[in-house]
């Protein structure tokens, strides 16, 4: 049993009406004049599906984010980077228990998702499946990582599900001194030594292709965005959320004397949008699907952690507690 609890989606309560296109279209019509939806309003059960699959990929990915970055903690350069290390991971951690409770909210249990999770069944973020070789790595995620993380949540905290943007908003707060510390660290390579500045260039260079890949396949490959923007819980495609994330940050890497490892990358001045290389979607795919360089080790992690921690959940258990599903 984990947090809150869960009981079944209507245990005491009446079944929900079925779906008829007139409940559809009292409820687009909610969604159409900006109304957030609630865990107890009636929604179609390919929304509630696409949500959960989305906010429990999302959870997954803050906790199985937290560990690249934590093999840094007890090796960062100082004890003043190390605290801010440790306050940011355990922030990651933090995003993650708001959305596992905002899924929840949603009828699957967190043991469920957490099941899902260890047995390889739920995806999470394509970048956490790569090592954080050097402490320039640290940089390149605490600052373009998490800032490709704030584009895409900014946007999706003016969505339709009340628990999923309330959730967003808060940790969009949290991110953004995430992204302070990414950029502190990042400046100080980029400022630093030559040995410093090549440690960064090197990092840059090898995560380019995965956040290139962080937004998801281009509009024309995805599956989902049309029924999710349709629904206002994608506030952008992928490829929109891709552009901005170039607009506002490759000019900040160039500033600092930095290159990119695509030739082709430049804005068109005349159209406004950026020009790249098509990031490898092959490799995306087979990352995503299990065999990046380091999906069996975060997974072997996850589920270590899950057999060392299942004693506190049993203690906490009372055979006769009534738990109720979160309303968040
Ligand atoms: N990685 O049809 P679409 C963070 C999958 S939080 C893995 O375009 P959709 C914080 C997708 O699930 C990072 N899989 O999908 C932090 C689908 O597979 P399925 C996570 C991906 O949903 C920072 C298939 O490809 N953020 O970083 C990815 O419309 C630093 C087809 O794709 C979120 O989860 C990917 N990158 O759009 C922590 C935000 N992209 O499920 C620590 C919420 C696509 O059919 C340190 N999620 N796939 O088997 C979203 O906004 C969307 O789900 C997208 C994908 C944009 C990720």
């Amino acid at each position: 049993m984990y947090g809150g609890g869960y009981v079944p989606a209507g245990a005491d309560e009446p079944k929900a009406p079925a779906e008829s296109p007139e409940l559809l279209a009292q409820f687009e019509a909610r969604i159409a004049r900006g109304e957030k939806i609630e865990p107890r309003d009636w929604m179609p059960a390919a929304y509630r599906k696409q949500l959960i699959r989305m906010i429990e990929q999302h959870a997954h990915s803050e906790i199985i984010g937290a560990l690249p970055e934590g093999t840094w903690i007890t090796r960062a350069p100082g004890f003043r980077r190390k605290l801010a290390l440790m306050a940011k991971v355990q922030d990651e951690v933090g995003h993650a228990q708001l959305l596992y409770s905002a899924a929840e909210t949603l009828g699957k249990s967190r043991e469920d998702m957490l099941n899902d999770l260890i047995n390889g069944k739920s995806k999470y973020s394509n970048v956490f499946n790569y090592p954080a070789e050097t402490w320039a790595d640290v940089a390149v995620i605490g600052f373009l990582i998490d800032a490709a993380a704030i584009v895409n949540q900014v946007a999706n905290s003016k969505g339709s599900y009340g628990p999923y943007c309330r959730a967003l908003e808060r940790i969009c707060y949290e991110e953004s001194f995430h992204l302070k510390q990414g950029h502190s660290v990042f400046v100080w390579l980029a400022t630093g030594t030559t040995m410093q500045r090549e440690m960064l260039q090197s990092a840059l260079n090898r995560w380019w292709e995965p956040i290139m890949h962080f937004f998801g396949p281009s509009d024309t490959m995805s599956q989902h965005t049309e029924t999710l923007m349709r629904w206002k819980v994608k506030m952008a495609s992928n490829d929109v959320m891709r552009q901005q994330f170039l607009n506002m940050y490759v000019p900040k890497i160039w500033e600092l004397g930095l290159s990119l490892p695509d030739p082709e990358l430049r804005k068109d001045e005349t159209t406004g949008q950026w020009l790249f290389t098509e990031p490898n979607w092959d490799t995306f795919f087979q990352v995503i699907n299990g065999n990046g360089p380091c999906n069996r080790e975060r997974l072997a992690v996850r589920k270590v952690a899950e057999e060392r921690g299942a004693w506190v959940r049993a203690a906490l258990r009372r055979a006769d507690a009534r738990y109720a599903t979160p309303l968040a």
